[in-house]
Parts: C-alpha cells; structure tokens; sequence
C-alpha cells in the first residue's frame, strides 16, 4: 500500500522526477522522446514538421504541468472566477507565444540547433488557429493572454470548429474561398477530456410536471448532442500561472444512437452521428446578416449550454447551496452571440435547481456583463420568435416571461409611452416576431459596455439611449487593447531587444506603461539609429514575403504604407485605392524633372471579404486591377507599387506590422466601435494615417495630433454632410473614378456598381468629401517621411505612448469595475 494521500503524492512526484527540467539536454532529450513515441517517427529520420510536432508537444508538457498547479490552487483557495464566453477567438500560431511566456525561448532555440534545428524554421511549421472573423476574436485571443498574465481566475469558453475562416485564394485578381481544415495535420496544443461531456438537447417540448404540490416545467427534447471538451492551455507571462480556453465540439450522444440502433436503423443511426458532428464543424464567415439561421443558433445554444453546465458543475463540487454563486462567478458575454446564456442559467436555476423565479432572476442579474461591439443596429442580432420556439421551446417561455416582468416593471417607472415601451422591449413586433438578444442582454447584466470611449458615448446617446436614461449606473467603458507579448515581444523580437536595452529593463513586458520611458531618448540619435535599422530588418523580412506571394520587388527605401483589416465599404478601403490611383496619375503627368521629390511608397493592402459580400469582392478586384497596372509601369518603376496580400491572418499581421512605416485607418467617423489593428501598428513606432473615429481619438490624446495625420469629417458632423446629400465630388475624386469608369484599368462593367457607391448621389461613406482632406495627410505623410530623423522621433514617440492600448490595461479594468475579481496567482517566482 502507498499509504497517506501526502505520502502517495510524495512517492508520485519522485517517481516522475519533480517537474520537467528545461536545461539543453533534458529539452533535447523531450523532443527526441516525442519524436520516436508521439509522433512515431524514427529519431534518426523526421523532418522539420515532424520536428516541430515532437517540439509542440514538449512545450505543450509544460504547459500541462503549470496548467494543473493553477488550478489545483484556483480549486484549494476558491476565489471568484470570470468565466469569458465569446463565439470567435483568433488565437493564431501557439509556439512562440507559448516559450516565450514560458521564459524558455532561448533554451529551446539553443536545444533545437544542438539537434541541427532552427527554432524559427520549425515556428513556421505551424497553421494558423483562426476560430473567428476580425477584431472581435482576436481581441478575445489578446484578452486571454492578459487574464493568464495578470493571475486572473479566468477560463475562455467557445466553440472548436473544424473549419476555421475560410482561406482567401485569389485567382486573376477575384477572391475565392477555399475551406480551412486546420485540424488536418492534428493540433498539438489541445486535450481532448473525454470525460468532460455534456449533453445538449434541442427541439421537443415542453410539459406542466407536479413536483411535490408544485408545478414544474420539464423540457422533453427532440435531438441530444454530446458536447465534448478541448482545453488550449494559455500560458501568462512572468507567472506560473497557465488558464485555459475550453473549447465544445459536437459527439453524437450514444443514447440517442441506440435506439436507432435497436430498430436495425444502423446506417440512418451512423447518419445521425455525422450530424451531430456538424453542429461545431463550421465558422460563419461575417457577413453582418446572421439573422434566422437555424444552425448558427444551434452552435450559439450548444456552446452556451456546455459552458453553464461546465461552469455549474465546478462550482457545485465546492458549494451546496446557490446563494454563494454570484460571489464566485461572474460572465461575462462577448457581444450578443453567448446571450441565450441567461436563458440557459435561468432555465437551469428555476427548472433543475428548483430555486424560484425571482431568486433565479436575482442571480442571474448579478453574475451577467456584457461587452457591445457593434456601432449600428443592424450589428446585433435577432432571432425570430418561430425559430427559437422551435428549437429552444423552453427558452423562449423564459425570455417571455423575462421581458413580461421588465416591461410591467418598466411601465411603472415611464408610464404608458408605447413607443419607447416597444423599442426597450425584448420581443420585436413586426413582419417577423422577433427576439432582440442585445436588449434581453442589456436587461440581465449588471453591466454594460462599449469598447472604447466614443464607441461608449454612442451607446447612451443613440443605440441603447432608452436603456441609459432607464439605468445609466450600468453603462461602462473599457477601451479595447492588445496584447504586447503577442504583438512586440513575438512578433517583433528586435524591437523588443531595443526596448529593453534602452528602458535598461523587461519590465515593460508586464508593465505596458513603462514604455513612456522611451520618450526621454525620441530625439537621441544613437536610438534613432537603432530604430531606423530594426525597421529596416523588418521591412527586409516583409519584402521577401511580398515578393515571394506575389512576384513584386520592392524598395526598401519606399514608406511601407499598410492597411489591413476585413475588407468593409465602412473601412474604406476603396478611398485608398482611389488615393493610390490619384498618386499614380500625378507622377504619370508630372514633369520628368519633378519626379525626384516624390517620396517612393509600397502601398500594401490585406483583407478578407464576407463570401457573400459584393461590394468588398470588387473592391479587392479593383485593388488587383490597379496594382497590375502600376506595377508593369516601367515608366513609374519604384515610385509606386501596389501589393495586395491574400489571406490576411494572424500568422501574417506579425509579419506585416513591425514592417510598416504608415497604416491606414481610415472608416467613415462614427463606424468603427473601437479598432484594435492601429494598437498593433502603434506599438510598433508605425505612423498612422486616421480618422478620427473608434480608439483613435484616444490615441491621439496619448501620442499628441502631431505623432500621426488625421483627417476626414468628425463623427458629429457626419449626419449633416449625409443629409446634405452628396455634396459636389471634389474635382480630383471625379477625375479617379472616370478613369475606373472609363476601363481605364480593364473590368468596366464589373466596376460601375461600385463606382456608383462613390459618385452615384449617395455616398453614403463619404469618400467624396474626405477625399482632399485624405490627399492632405498622404502629403504630410509624405513631407515627414522625407526627414528620416522626424519621421524616426515621431514614430519612438508612438511606441512610447501605446502602453494605454495594452489588453492589461483593459483587463484589470474590467476585472476591478466589471467582475470583482482578485488576482490568484501561484506562488512561485515564475
Ligand atoms: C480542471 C480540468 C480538469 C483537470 C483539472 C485539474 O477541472 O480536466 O483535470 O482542472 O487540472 F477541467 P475543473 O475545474 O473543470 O473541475
Ligand atoms: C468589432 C468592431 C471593432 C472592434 C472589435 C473589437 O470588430 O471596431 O475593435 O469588434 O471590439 F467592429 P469586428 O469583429 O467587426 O472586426
């Protein structure tokens, strides 16, 4: 016998040896281990990807190891955890990342070489994790490395999909979409719990039940889906401490099938296991439309409802009474998306845990928060009352009777005003009975937020100004960030190496804020130096890729001027285009002599369009057209380039921001809820050429207006220039899109559709009258581009101000004003 339980757990940890060392010959060691006995390969024959397989799943021990300290301390002190529930994570490639917040990228790099290995070559082995669409997701991916980083008791919940977002091909200059099957070649970084399973049910109905002299309610389903869980391990920084992001796939549940079984149904029984599979086997690419697809609904409920059970059941095995859950809970809903969440806790409370309405509603009220991400109405989701009856019957009772309660609460405090009762309710009358999911979101949650600060104003003034004047104590702001591991020390290790060597400390890697020390060195020019040759190195990387994606060959001396980001009539990428097209029929009709003052540019364009997205297709057509024609410009040469680069993801926004000089953000005022792209760019001392929307307007209280170009109307002023209609094209943007009208860049008919979105009297994103003011800027880009020294200090000063738009920032705030949570951090020094 083993004995005690102490003296058991003893004998276990000396029998493995304590914990896994990291010295060069005990990783070397690991990696061959995994070599000959995970991968099955020989040790003495494998090949880069098998090496970096064998060398994930090394790395993955680790975060094993540190994964179960965490939390078998989070178990032992029981504090209150947030649990994350968002739809989309972009988490991109792990490996970096992970020995990088580990502290053992360097060991690893030197075991690698010892075995004939380049860390970097076999870091490029890897596919890229893309479980979502934009900015949404891969601000969940920053927010979880800031959540492990600072100590938080935080999990991420979401869904595994099987096929990520869609790839971008682009043939003769159109886009097409070819399915992401990223788990082709397996995922190292996940576990699979088999264990961790729950059954979803849907469709059916529901019958009145006699419990012991009371009515109850009992869902009887049509359909059960098994839901099983994958953790990712996600690794903090400077701490021991490693969370984790659950991640639901679809099984078949085995009851269902033997039944199926037993009638002799075997091939329709193995028919219906395939369909279980399905339900989180597919990522909706954006299109801004969700509304009424069945399945979409279906992934929406499965990944809640796994969640709550998930997050029910660990706090049962520590609590036996429910009067303690909103002192140890707290979620918090990414967008609308996980919103069917509080039907599913009330459901759960009131029907399974027999609790009562009223105490139901009373914890649900205070355990929900909820983050908008939306501008326009049209961005928040609806579910029509038939669908949602049909697949959820017993959720659509409860949102009806929560939205019963709210409106006779609600008639109290404003009367009878039937217009503003209608708007604030959660049921949608009209052609289709719908459920407004933001507003049964608002009612629930004890709070509400916007993501940055005028994205915030917009929402108590406009969107949900019946909800503020009704409850202004909920409404926040947390002003989007990003993570600095992920988007300096990862992806740009040399500026990452300057920093430190010139703030004499990797402080800043925890504390974001330090990096305003660098304003004390923006005007020295042994920093200068170091800065200009570390872009240097950085565009070199990027112009090989640029020339090995798409055969052009650039110049290193040209701005490297990027805009990348889902392709969006309201981003506006057309308005750079038209720009690009202005700067290329100025230098064709200037004098030979003149062209020696115009400063050389790589215009660089990235960008997936919604499948099923018109416009934003042409758009990205036109980019191709444009650049085939500038680019064979032998006249034009260096001065101007045009490169599109397809499939804009994570893996290649690494790549493409410490490289740029410029990015453009540039969205018609008053569209963009926050944008988190001009963070990444800003850490990186890149310029940027704004408008003055979204976080914008807080980086330009940071940094000073005179650290980057702004332009464009202001958002207050934008109702007014669209009421006046479309005010007399500017001569200069009439000229452009006579050319594209004219075929002067092939494709004419294909183009007129989109051309007339610009001079067709509507104008709706105001290309037209932004489109001096945008020359303006390019031209002060330029002026302070042709002074190196200048354009060098404003760029350190960039970087030295970017520390507000770190995800910690966001994240403590949320943790203080919207959870009430404390750090847990596993003691230990790292
Ligand atoms: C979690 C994981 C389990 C894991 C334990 C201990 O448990 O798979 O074994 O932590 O590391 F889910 P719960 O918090 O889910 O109970
Ligand atoms: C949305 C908004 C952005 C915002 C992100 C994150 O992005 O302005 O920065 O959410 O809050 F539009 P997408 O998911 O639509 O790209």
């Amino acid at each position: 016998s083993l004995g005690s339980d102490s003296a058991k757990a003893e004998r276990m940890f000396r029998l493995m040896d304590g914990f896994l060392k990291n010295d060069s010959i005990s990783l070397q060691q690991d990696i061959l281990r995994h070599v000959e006995y995970t991968v099955a390969r020989s040790r003495f024959n494998f090949d880069d990807f098998e090496a970096y397989q064998a060398l994930a799943h090394s790395v993955r021990d680790r975060l094993i190891e540190r994964s179960h300290d965490t939390q078998l301390y989070f178990k032992r002190k029981d504090p209150k955890r947030v649990y994350f529930l968002s739809f989309e994570y972009l988490m991109g490639r792990s490996l970096s990342n992970s020995v990088i917040n580990l502290g053992i990228r360097d060991q690893y790099a030197d075991a690698l070489s010892q075995l004939g290995f380049e860390f970097e070559v076999l870091a490029e082995q890897e596919g890229d994790a893309a479980l979502g669409n934009g900015g949404l997701a891969r601000l969940s991916a920053c927010q979880m490395d800031s959540m492990a980083t600072l100590d938080y008791p935080a999990w991420g919940y979401g869904l595994r999909y099987e096929y990520g977002l869609f790839r971008q091909v682009i043939l003769d200059g159109f886009q097409h979409e070819q399915p992401d099957f990223w788990l082709n070649f397996g995922n190292p970084w996940e576990t699979e719990r088999v264990h961790v399973t729950y059954p979803v049910k849907f469709y059916g109905v529901v019958e009145e039940e006699n419990l012991n002299g009371e009515k109850c309610n009992v869902w009887i389903p049509g359909e059960v889906v098994e839901a099983v869980a994958y953790d990712n391990p996600i690794p903090g920084y400077g701490t021991r401490n490693t969370i984790t992001l659950r991640l639901w796939a679809g099984k078949p549940s085995d009851q269902h099938d033997m039944e199926a079984y037993n009638t002799g149904d075997y091939i329709n029984a193995v028919v219906c296991r395939q369909k279980a599979e399905n339900i989180s086997s597919v990522l909706y690419p954006d299109d801004r439309s969700f509304q009424g697809k069945e399945l979409r609904l279906k992934q929406q409920y499965f990944f809640v409802s796994a969640s709550i059970q998930d997050i029910i059941r660990r706090f049962k095995e520590a609590h036996s009474n429910f009067d303690e859950f909103p002192e140890k809970v707290a979620l918090q809903l990414n967008d609308t998306h996980p919103s069917l969440a509080i039907a599913e806790v009330m459901r759960v409370l009131v029907d399974k845990e027999h609790l009562g309405w009223n105490k139901a509603w009373d914890i649900a009220c205070k355990i929900f928060s909820f983050t908008i991400h939306a501008v326009i109405a049209e961005g928040l989701e609806k579910i029509p009352v038939d669908l949602l009856g049909s697949l959820l019957p017993r959720h659509l009772q409860i949102i009806y009777e929560i939205n019963f309660t709210f409106v006779e609460e609600l008639k109290k405090r404003i009367g009878l005003d039937y217009n503003r009762l209608s708007r604030m309710s959660i049921i949608e009358e009209g052609a289709v009975k719908s459920i407004r999911m933001a507003n049964l979101a608002i009612v629930c949650s004890h709070t509400v937020n916007g993501v940055s600060k005028v994205h915030s104003e917009l929402l108590k003034a406009k969107l949900f100004k019946d909800f503020y004047e009704l409850w202004p104590q909920k409404f926040q702001c947390k002003t989007n960030g990003v993570t600095q591991r992920r988007w300096i020390v990862v992806s740009n290790p040399s500026l990452c190496a300057l920093i430190s060597k010139w703030l004499g400390t990797e402080a800043w890697i925890r504390d974001v804020d330090l990096l305003t020390g660098l304003r004390a060195y923006a005007a020295d020019p042994d920093l200068q130096q170091e800065w200009m040759m570390v872009k240097k190195v950085n565009k070199m990387r990027l112009a090989e890729y640029i020339e090995a994606m798409s055969g052009v060959k650039v110049s290193l001396d040209a701005m490297f001027d990027v805009q990348t980001k889902r392709i969006h009539e309201y981003k506006r990428q057309l308005l750079n285009i038209l720009g690009i097209i202005h700067r290329y029929d100025c230098i064709k009709n200037m004098e030979k002599s003149q062209r020696s003052k115009v400063v050389p540019r790589v215009c660089i364009i990235g960008g997936k369009a919604a499948p099923g997205y018109e416009i934003a297709k042409k758009i990205i057509k036109l980019c191709h057209a444009v650049a085939e024609k500038i680019n064979n410009d032998t006249d034009v040469g260096d001065l101007l380039k045009l490169v599109f680069i397809p499939d804009y993801n994570v893996s290649v926004a690494e790549l493409v921001i410490p490289g740029a000089d410029l990015s453009q953000h540039i969205s018609t005022a008053g569209h963009e809820a926050s944008g988190t792209g001009s963070m990444k760019f800003l850490m990186n001392g890149c310029l940027l050429l704004a408008t003055e929307d979204g976080s914008t307007v807080e980086i330009v209280e940071e940094i000073g207006a005179d650290n980057l170009f702004l332009f464009g109307a202001k958002i207050h002023e934008v109702p007014k220039l669209r009421e006046e209609g479309s005010p007399k094209m500017p001569l200069q943007c009439a000229r452009v899109i006579r050319m594209v009208r004219d075929g002067y860049f092939g494709f004419k008919d294909y183009f007129e559709s989109l051309c007339d979105t610009v001079d067709g009297g509507k104008d709706f994103y105001l290309l037209g009258s932004d489109f001096e003011s945008y020359l303006e800027a390019q031209a002060a880009a330029d002026k302070a581009f042709a002074d190196p020294n200048k354009w060098t200090q404003m760029s350190i000063l960039s970087a030295a101000g970017s520390g507000r738009f770190s995800s910690d920032r966001t994240i403590r705030d949320y943790a203080e004003k919207t959870w009430g949570i404390e750090p847990c951090r596993f003691p230990s020094d790292g």
